[in-house]
């Protein structure tokens, strides 16, 4: 195995609060991400090189050992399964909500509950879980359109202002799990390479931690 380390950075929102997490932890891209199209870069560490990816491909990329570290929200490894990696740490980035949400003031009215999601898996864990009869339909954007629409009854998505569900007549209902970023790490590589993971967790583990007390 090579001793080169691969982290796996997922695109969008969160790689706007990971860059200056990483920064604290003494981890910088040697150009700038934003401005190229190139998806591998290379790092100030040398044995170190940045891959940024879809936010759900991130678990995948990880748990097939193609990077060795990830950075993804919780959401997106709930969604996936925790199967062929670890989670060494919470980076406290980009925090939200898994909620259910439905019409301001509406109850669900099929005997078995239609429900819009990007996050089946999740949503058909959870009204498993709640005793409920749910079918659930996978959609990839804008759920809060779904029971405008008649689509579904209820919703699962992210909830953090609440803005987007009050903007779409929609309220929050039950919390399904608090999210945030996490660190994760191939199983095999956090073996086969340890010597050279350990500083490099142990160094975001203090980033995060010294933001705390700011
Ligand atoms: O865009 P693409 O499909 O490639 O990926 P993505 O949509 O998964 O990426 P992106 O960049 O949107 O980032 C998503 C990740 O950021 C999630 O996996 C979460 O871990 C995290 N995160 C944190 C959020 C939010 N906060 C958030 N508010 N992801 C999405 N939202 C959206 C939510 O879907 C809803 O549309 O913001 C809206 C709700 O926000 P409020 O403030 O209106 O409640
Ligand atoms: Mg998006």
């Amino acid at each position: 195995m090579s001793k080169q380390l691969i982290l796996a950075l997922s695109k969008g929102r969160i790689l706007q609060e990971t860059l200056p997490l990483l920064a604290d932890a003494g981890i910088k891209p040697i150009e700038d991400l934003g401005s190229s199209r190139k998806l591998i870069f290379d790092s100030n560490l040398e044995h170190v090189k940045l891959v940024v990816i879809r936010a759900v491909d991130v678990p995948t990329y990880v748990q097939m050992g193609a990077a060795d570290l990830g950075i993804a929200g919780k959401d997106v490894l709930l969604e996936h399964g925790a199967e062929g990696f670890y989670e060494p740490l919470d980076l406290e980035i980009a925090r939200c909500r898994l909620m259910t949400a439905g019409p301001v003031g509406s109850r669900p009215t099929h005997a078995r509950r239609r429900v819009a999601t990007k996050f089946v898996n999740v949503a058909r864990r959870y009204y498993a879980e709640q005793g409920i009869q749910a079918e659930v339909v996978k959609l990839y954007g804008a759920m809060e359109l779904a029971p405008l629409m008649n689509l579904a009854d209820e919703i699962v998505d992210i909830v953090d202002t609440g803005n987007t569900l009050r903007a779409n007549g929609m309220e929050p209902r039950e919390m399904i799990d608090e999210i945030s970023t996490r660190l994760v790490v191939n199983k095999a590589a956090m073996t086969m390479k340890h010597r050279q993971l350990k500083p490099l967790i142990e160094r975001l583990q203090e980033a995060v931690v010294s933001r705390r007390a700011a």
